[in-house]
């Protein structure tokens, strides 16, 4: 790809990218250039947030009965507005939203179903730690573009994601994405005074086995016996390093998950028992687990609810929750063995 003046943009890698398949329509490159556009808003909005009435909560509780964010519904209502217009989409799934985003009906419908976290890491928005967006895309399975669409149709297992990824809003506003098949994971960094994100960290590969373990080791008195063996496991010095891992948590699934897929290192959500109601753990598997299981499967690690992989799972319900390790494969794999009694 030939590096322009400033460096290879998100459109250029898109279209390249679409030029390599040769059944693309254009339909998927403006499907992910409008959510860039809806990206790039939040980040402004982001940047800000110190500076203008965007702090604080709303006083709501959503769908997963936690306390919404100005930031949160700020986010959720820019990507509704920005994608459902674009003729690529049949319907949409958010986080911040109980039921399905229906396509309004002055709007052309589309193949694609757009499922997302709108603004991952919410507790961390008062403080100035990164948050993001994580986004996962499918197609329809149902190949009548008129017909309605159904619950089931979108309750589709990781594995017949598209593309996925997501942005960073950090110290600087990342994105990463892979629509997979071994095209790779490529992240780019937004060039502010451009306005336009640029090529930085081309295919991203994880390393085998990492140094970093994060997990919320306040949970640990909630944890059942296995569980506690696998932290044990990387704490300690009886594993593969020979001496304990690095602990890092920043309470941002992005910002843990991004740190490791470029250092190497096991994310861990696990199941506990701290909320009877949620005996799975706490982090959804259409808008948060299966979107990032793609993104490091891509870059060769490994995504798993401590009995499988994440991507295999038939989602039951749109905000179901799983147990999530990911990360380093040989990690992620030590952690599974340990739930399954075989290590
Ligand atoms: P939301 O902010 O989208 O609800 O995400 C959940 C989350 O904030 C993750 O980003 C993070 O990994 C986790 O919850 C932190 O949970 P805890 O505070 O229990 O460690």
């Amino acid at each position: 790809m030939n590096k322009t003046a400033i460096g290879i943009t998100i459109t250029q890698h898109i279209l390249s990218q679409q030029r390599q398949n040769p059944e693309a329509t254009g339909a998927f490159t403006t499907l992910l250039s409008e959510l860039i556009v809806a990206a790039k808003v939040i980040s402004r909005e982001v940047n800000k947030a110190g500076l203008v009435d965007i702090l604080g909560g709303t006083g709501d509780v959503n769908v997963q009965n936690e306390k919404v964010q100005k930031l949160d519904l700020f986010a959720n209502r820019v990507i509704v507005e920005r994608m459902q217009h674009i003729g690529q989409l049949c319907c949409m799934g958010s986080e911040e939203v109980a039921d399905l985003i229906e396509i309004p009906a002055q709007y052309p419908k589309g193949q694609y179903i757009l499922v997302f976290d709108p603004l991952d890491g919410s507790s961390n928005i008062d403080v100035n730690v990164s948050i993001g967006t994580i986004f996962g895309i499918y197609k329809r399975t149902n190949t009548d573009p008129q017909a309605e669409v159904m619950l089931d149709e979108v309750l589709q297992p990781g594995i017949r994601q598209v593309a996925a990824g997501y942005f960073i809003y950090g110290s600087s506003t990342l994105m990463v994405y892979t629509t997979g098949g071994g095209t790779g994971v490529h992240g780019f960094t937004l060039y502010p005074s451009v306005g336009e994100f640029l090529l930085s960290h081309e295919n991203i590969m994880i390393p085998e086995r990492g140094k970093i373990y994060s997990v919320n080791e306040g949970n640990y008195q909630y944890w059942d016996k296995k569980t506690k063996k696998i932290v044990e496991y990387f704490k300690g010095s009886e594993n593969s390093l020979c001496r304990p891992y690095t602990a890092r948590y920043v309470g941002s699934l992005v910002a843990d998950f991004h740190r490791n897929l470029l250092k190497g290192g096991i994310f861990m959500y696990p199941a506990d028992l701290k909320d009877p109601k949620k005996p799975t753990g706490k982090l959804r598997l259409m808008v948060e687990a299966n979107p990032l299981a793609m993104v490091v499967g891509e870059a060769g690690g490994y995504a798993s609810d401590g009995h499988g992989p994440i991507l295999k799972i038939k989602p039951s319900e749109l905000h179901q929750r799983v147990p999530l390790y990911i990360g380093s494969r040989k990690d992620v794999e030590i952690a599974e063995g340990l739930i399954s009694g075989e290590k």
